[in-house]
């Protein structure tokens, strides 16, 4: 399924007055406090979100799964559907994908339907968390870190597999995320785990091509209990430190223990010039699975703050490479990316509205009230009109939930796929 634009244009003239007259009333508004509201919508056109090719489907939970149905089946109808959000929203220009989940079978195919839907191929990911089909080795007990060569050796191979795979189809960066850790206490000589992994990591890095970059993920617990081998940013930066100056720390929002202070690791990961990319999501007990900006949409704005400070001061550190990544266990995938999306560029609105110089003044000078009101002048501004300005003037829906709805998507896709449709993923 494929939106004709007159389709959008239609849609956004019902509603197009309205959003005039709010978008006058704001960016007056701004222009008058001194804001430059032509560069904050480039800056928002520009920002574009890669999909990862395993949120659009059902997710589910060891108890469980629910459908809802009209599932992508396969790569080609995955890009499909990423090509929906992206001609409504304007914000997710490209696409990530899981290996051996979504291996192309034929890739001049693919990436031409990529083009055609105007979507690039992000970082790749590989898998070294489940046992694949026909897999001489186990992960069981690890991958990269396992105490058996031949299980390291084996992770090795896939993740300069996958580098393959990412460079028939474009894709510039390898993200690891590493399941390896113990779930009893003495199961695991924690320094041999790290050296294991360290050199693997090593052996990786040294395949990757030179103008790639190797992105280390790092996450407190789960699947394993009682240790995981890249527990925090901290470990991740030393393995990236020891590969290389292509090596970078991930932050996946959901991988840190409740009222960690994300901003502050995003701050210094920057100032380091070691912050490679981003995993978007929000949470309350775990990992992944609530949508992002729906329970700390405030501390999504502070780690924002971080982030544009970082953009417009660290040349140390290079672009970002941005994604969310979410599991949808009772809501449908692509309303809940829409919801994500919007959520992801209202927090950046609002930190690109931060008075850097006040509040640089406001920090010299001690005036704590002073620095929590600049702070949060910007965070309380409505600034969804610049976003859905941003939109119109990219050619995405005003207001692309609403235009979901109206066109009913998802009937229309379980009309096509059926009910039974499957996606491939967790
Ligand atoms: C992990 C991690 C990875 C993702 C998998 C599916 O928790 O966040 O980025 O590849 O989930
Ligand atoms: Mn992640
Ligand atoms: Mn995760």
């Amino acid at each position: 399924m494929k939106l004709q634009e007159t389709i959008i244009s239609d849609f956004n003239k019902k509603s197009s007055e309205e959003h005039q007259n709010q978008f006058d009333f704001l960016a007056n508004t701004l222009e008058k406090n001194n804001h430059k509201t032509k560069s904050i919508i480039d800056a928002l056109a520009k920002f574009q979100v890669a999909i990862p090719s395993w949120a659009l489907g059902a997710g589910g939970t060891r108890f469980g799964r629910f459908s809802f149905y009209g599932e992508p089946s396969n790569l080609t109808q995955k890009l499909d559907d990423v090509g929906l959000l992206h001609s409504l929203t304007q914000t997710a220009g490209a696409v990530s994908l899981h290996i051996p989940w979504d291996i192309p079978e034929d890739y001049n195919a693919i990436i031409e339907q990529a083009n055609s839907l105007n979507l690039k191929f992000d970082a790749v990911n590989s898998n070294t968390f489940q046992d694949q089909k026909n897999a001489k080795e186990s992960y069981k007990y690890g991958s990269l870190s396992n105490t058996s060569q031949a299980v390291r050796e084996q992770a090795i191979a896939h993740n300069q597999e996958v580098i393959k795979i990412g460079e028939k189809l474009g894709s510039k960066s390898l993200t690891v995320w590493l399941a390896d850790g113990s779930n009893f206490p003495g199961q695991n000589n924690f320094q041999t785990a790290l050296s294991n992994t360290e050199n693997s990591l090593k052996a990786i890095y040294k395949t990757l091509p030179d103008d790639w970059k190797l992105f280390i993920e790092y996450k407190p617990y789960e699947p394993n209990f009682y240790s995981t081998v890249i527990q925090d940013w901290g470990t991740s930066f030393m393995l990236a430190n020891a590969c290389g100056d292509k090596a970078y720390t991930l932050v996946d929002l959901g991988h840190h223990l409740p009222n960690t202070n994300i901003e502050q690791i995003v701050s210094t990961l920057m100032l380091k010039g070691k912050l490679g990319g981003f995993h978007f999501n929000d949470s309350k007990y775990g990992d992944d699975d609530v949508t992002v900006g729906s329970v700390k949409p405030y501390a999504l704005f502070l780690i924002f703050n971080e982030l544009v400070y970082g953009m417009q001061n660290n040349p140390q550190n290079p672009d970002l490479s941005w994604m969310i990544d979410a599991s949808h266990n009772i809501k449908d995938p692509l309303e809940d990316l829409i919801q994500s999306l919007e959520a992801i560029q209202e927090a950046y609105a609002k930190a690109l509205l931060v008075d850097q110089t006040l509040l640089k003044e406001a920090q010299s000078a001690n005036d704590v009230v002073a620095c929590q009101e600049i702070l949060q002048k910007a965070y309380r501004t409505d600034v969804r009109p610049l976003l859905a300005q941003a939109r119109l003037q990219s050619g995405g829906a005003l207001n692309p939930l609403a235009l979901y709805r109206e066109l009913q998507i998802r009937e229309t896709l379980i009309q096509e796929r059926g009910k039974h449709s499957i996606a491939s993923g967790l």
